[in-house]
């Protein structure tokens, strides 16, 4: 029982991580020395979909290895590729609550390192924490044959003058993981070879246990909030051409607004931009989940929403300001009409008079000849009489 017990407390665990198809399945295997109890994938999509736990004893040692998906599957999407690397990493912290010692950053030797190979380490710090590469890190760098090869045909090539010679994401990888790294051929069938291997990444990682401590699931745990920070950015990175198109063609939308020349509709249009930029924003919220990885964008949407308040208003009191212009304009029309219409009245009125005067006159005119007609008839008349008495008189 006590012998049992023993190897416990000296035994190691391991968890191996790293991008898709760079060997960690094979790695795991190769460390384990027995042959496809992880299986490697031969095509370019992860074969690893769920953490795998395996046990083996190395010099007396238990030793615990974990092998999980690959990062940047091709055959998922980037976000759902994350949590499945994401979903098995937080199962195998809770598989084993006493943590473990040690990440094998499985890198593949290559002439060149892809900027790939940083993106996966964004991911796995994403999901891990910002300084597990630091504290924890160690890379297996696998395809040993090939760098064996390339030593024999350069003589002055080894894993120290490699590692020197390294620029770019392989070099700050390198630098963070304070240059721990280990060469492995998974292919090689001397088993000196593969002792020797094992024992040199076994020996790293003591040194990295006598330093630390493990990496438990409450480094995890803590990791989380910097991870869904990190999963709404890569959302994010998904909606930010579509949010950039929204905000761009509102933008847009508010500047044809300025040339539309009836202002109800220009008011109205602007409202109605007010309420699309709402819906910019109230979407940006929901991704953002409060993580203000989006705060950016919510501010921009925000900006503009104050951009539309002010158009809005300004336009509102332009109304306004035209409508009182109007009905002044309506007031004078109306006192101008009026008045022209009391004028009219006055002028008639005065012809009515001029002309009742004018027949008065001509009236009075033939009255007085009437009076003259009639008094030189009477004259007349008169005389005649008088010389018709006095002619009969003188009969
Ligand atoms: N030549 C050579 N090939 C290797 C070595 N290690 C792994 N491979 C090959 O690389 C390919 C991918 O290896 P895997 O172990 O499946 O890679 P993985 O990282 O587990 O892949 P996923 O589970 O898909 O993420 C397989 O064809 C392996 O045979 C190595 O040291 N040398
Ligand atoms: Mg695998």
């Amino acid at each position: 029982m006590a012998q049992a017990a023993k190897p416990r407390t000296t035994g190691l665990d391991l968890i191996l991580i790293g991008k898709t198809g760079n060997g960690k399945s094979s790695t795991g295997n190769f460390i384990l020395r027995r042959a496809n109890i992880f299986k490697p994938s031969y095509n370019t999509t992860s074969g690893t979909k769920i953490p795998q736990f395996e046990w083996t004893i190395f010099e007396g040692r238990i030793l615990q290895v974990v092998d999980s998906p690959g990062v940047l599957d091709t055959c998922e999407d980037e976000e759902r590729g994350i949590t499945l690397v994401h979903d098995a990493l937080q199962k195998a912290m809770l598989a084993n609550p006493t943590g473990y010692h040690a990440f094998l950053v499985v890198l593949k030797f290559a002439s060149r390192f892809t900027k790939e190979e940083q993106t996966t380490v964004e991911i796995l710090k994403g999901i891990l924490g910002k300084n597990f590469l630091k504290d924890y890190g160690i890379i297996v760098m696998t395809n040993g044959d090939t760098f064996e090869h390339d030593c024999q045909k350069n003589k002055t090539l080894n894993l120290q003058r490699f590692c020197q010679d390294q620029k770019g994401p392989f070099k700050s990888i390198l630098k963070e993981c304070s240059n721990r790294i280990v060469v492995f051929n998974n292919m090689t069938v001397d088993e000196d070879v593969k002792y020797k291997q094992v024992k040199q990444l076994i020996d790293m990682v003591d040194k990295l246990k006598n330093q630390r401590r493990r990496y438990t699931n409450e480094h995890f745990a803590k990791a989380d909030q910097f991870y869904q920070h990190f999963m709404v950015k890569i959302s994010g990175t998904v909606v930010t051409k579509e949010v950039l198109q929204e905000q761009s063609l509102i933008m847009h939308a508010i500047n044809s607004c300025e040339i539309l020349s009836n202002e109800e509709e220009k008011i109205e249009s602007l409202k109605c931009l007010l309420i699309r930029n709402e819906k910019l924003i109230n979407c940006l919220k929901e991704t953002d989940k409060g993580t203000g990885a989006l705060k950016e964008f919510i501010t921009n949407a925000t900006n503009t929403k104050h951009l539309l308040d002010a158009r809005i208003a300004l336009q509102a009191d332009f109304i306004q300001k035209l409508k009182s212009i109007k009905m002044m304009e309506d007031k004078q029309i109306h006192d101008f009409e009026r008045q022209e219409k009391q004028l009219r009245e006055e002028e008639h009125k005065t012809e009515e008079n001029r002309k009742k005067l004018q027949w008065e006159a001509t009236l009075s005119f033939f009255e007085k000849i009437d009076f003259v007609v009639k008094a030189f008839g009477n004259f007349l008349i008169g005389t005649a009489t008088a010389v018709t008495q006095f002619l009969k008189n003188q009969i």
